[in-house]
């Protein structure tokens, strides 16, 4: 069998090189026939995923035969070696990593069509009143988002047990962002679904797509509204928090009509604004949610007047920042009074200040630092902020005061996620990428040294740390289909407990999160 397997791998490899020109009339007619039902007619999406270049990046074109011959564990795509010859996968293959020739549309009709309410009654009701229907403490919960077959695991983080467990949409990605109080809580996926989730109830709530290819969503410091940015098609898209309805689609394009995909959106609560990061045209957008815009932060008069009550009139008023270098991925100061983010210039690293809306400095963060997973931490008086690097093997800490590199963290390989806790002398940074992929380094605070290097599953990629609310335990993810949640004391870094998951790829503290904590991403 898996001679046979790997011939028809290599087969359809070579098969491919031949037929990647323009898809043929059989291709289309194949996809017809027995990808269609699952992933859409147009190729969007049904119940499979999208099946557009974009959405097939993180696939890749080498493993896509395989796939299709021989399905996807842990999911509904079945394999089609018996009905499928490797020269018909190989069309397949071609058609499906072909872009379409009109760019695809997913505007209000589609969204609004693609709409649920499972339970009207959570989505409008007395959220005060409720209870939640277990005994853990709400705010010490940690959502678990298991790639490895989709699911979402509730994890008390007192008992460290897992408390529910519940099948999401395909591929979630970016943290799930939790209401306020901690009792909602949203999800993207990269097919553009969202779902609401109640962490009372632990019932899915409602559910919307919102594109066809999205990065991320903010929900507003006041609870009323969600923000989706997507690649395809580019736009912003506004929605109801309470029952996920739309309000509007915001196309995203500069004043000569080019139009940009969106890297990502946050909240900023102190300008009760969302900020979002453009890639394909030099601007950072800031929407204002609040029905009484403030006009002036921090003894800065804003230049633009705005009626009072525009939310409640559906109005939304969008401040353009024109920048000089593409802002891509980003993170805040801790008072939301400058953002942090890559540029593409050889420094790799910019900061905007959005009281005098303009860059005022340029980090020193060759390589590609992964700012989303910056976090920030007092030293020696000064607040300083540290980003681990997708493509160098170090950590770069740099002092806020001064933007100047305080240090370069030499590890054992470039990492993807950083966390810290204010409870804790540590932070905690993994080793994603290279041999040593199965490494997380332990720094201390105040000396920026590696105190200790743990494997703690040696030959699998570890990564992704979160700290209990009270700093007192920290979670890794053992990246793994036969994966797990790792817990250590954060004082003594001995391992206190081992939870088995499947592919748990990132873990959300509510408390944490709902603090804003400078340890973990907002
Ligand atoms: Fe992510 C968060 C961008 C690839 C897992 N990732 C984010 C965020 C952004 C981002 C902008 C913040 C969103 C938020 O939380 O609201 N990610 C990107 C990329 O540009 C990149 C490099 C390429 C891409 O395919 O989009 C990328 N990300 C990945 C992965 O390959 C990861 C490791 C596996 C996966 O499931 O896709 C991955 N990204 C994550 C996770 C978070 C995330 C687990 C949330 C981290 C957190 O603690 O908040």
């Amino acid at each position: 069998m898996r001679c046979l397997l790997s011939a028809l791998f290599i087969l359809s490899s070579f098969a491919i090189s031949s037929f990647a020109a323009e898809p043929s009339a059989d291709a289309v007619e194949l996809y017809m026939k027995h990808c269609a039902a699952c992933h859409g007619p147009d190729r969007l999406g049904l119940t499979g995923p999208a099946l557009l270049p974009e959405n097939l990046k993180r696939l890749g074109r080498k493993r896509a035969p395989g796939v299709i011959a021989n399905g996807r564990a842990a999911t509904q795509m079945q394999g089609f070696r018996d009905k499928l010859n490797a020269r018909q996968i190989a069309k397949l293959v071609n058609f499906i990593f072909t872009p379409p020739k009109v760019q695809p549309k997913w505007g209000e009709d589609r969204i609004r069509a693609s709409h649920v309410v499972y339970f009207p009654e959570l989505a409008h009701g007395d959220a005060t009143s409720t209870k939640p229907v277990y005994t853990a403490d709400p705010l010490n919960l940690f959502l678990v988002v298991e790639a490895g077959d989709h699911h979402v695991t509730v994890l008390d983080g007192d008992s460290f047990e897992p408390i529910h467990r519940f099948k999401s949409r395909f591929a979630l990605h970016g943290g799930p962002k939790y209401t306020s109080d901690g009792r909602f809580v949203y999800f993207a996926s990269r097919d553009g679904w969202i779902s609401k989730f109640d962490m009372y109830k632990l019932k899915t709530v409602a559910e919307i797509r919102a594109g066809v290819n999205t990065r991320n969503i903010a929900v507003s410091a006041d609870d009323r509204y969600v923000l989706v940015g997507n690649y395809l098609p580019h736009t912003l898209v506004l929605l109801r928090a309470d029952d996920l309805s739309l309000i509007k689609v915001i196309p995203v394009r500069d004043d000569f009509g080019t139009s940009s995909r969106v890297s990502a959106v946050y909240v900023a609560p102190p300008r009760e604004s969302f900020i979002i990061a453009l890639k394909d045209i030099p601007e950072i957008w800031e929407l204002f949610y609040s029905d009484h815009p403030p006009r002036v932060f921090n003894g800065a008069v804003h230049d633009f007047h705005m009626a009072e009550g525009l939310a409640e009139k559906g109005m939304f008023p969008i401040k353009r920042i024109r920048t000089d270098d593409i802002l891509d991925d980003f993170f805040f100061d801790q008072g939301y009074d400058n953002i942090i983010g890559t540029a593409r210039n050889d420094k790799k690293g910019q900061v905007f200040n959005l009281i005098v809306r303009r860059k005022i400095a340029d980090l020193d963060l060759t390589g590609m630092p992964h700012l989303g997973s910056g976090i920030t931490w007092k030293r020696n008086g000064h607040s300083v902020m540290a980003t681990p690097n997708i493509k160098a093997p170090y950590v770069t800490v740099i002092d806020m005061d001064t933007w100047k590199t305080i240090k370069k963290i030499e590890t054992l390989g470039p990492g993807f996620f950083m966390r810290s806790h204010e409870n804790t002398p540590y932070a905690w940074v993994d080793v994603f990428f290279g041999p040593n992929k199965d490494v997380m380094h332990v720094i201390d605070k105040q000396t920026l040294k590696i105190v200790k290097t743990l494997r703690p599953a040696p030959g699998k990629t570890s990564a992704h740390v979160e700290f209990t609310r009270d700093g007192r335990y920290a979670l890794v993810s053992i990246w793994d289909m036969d994966g797990a949640i790792v817990v250590y004391d954060a004082k003594t870094l001995k391992e206190v407990k081992r939870i088995p998951m499947k592919k748990p790829v990132g873990k959300y503290n509510v408390y944490n999160k709902i603090h804003r904590s400078e340890g973990t991403s907002h």
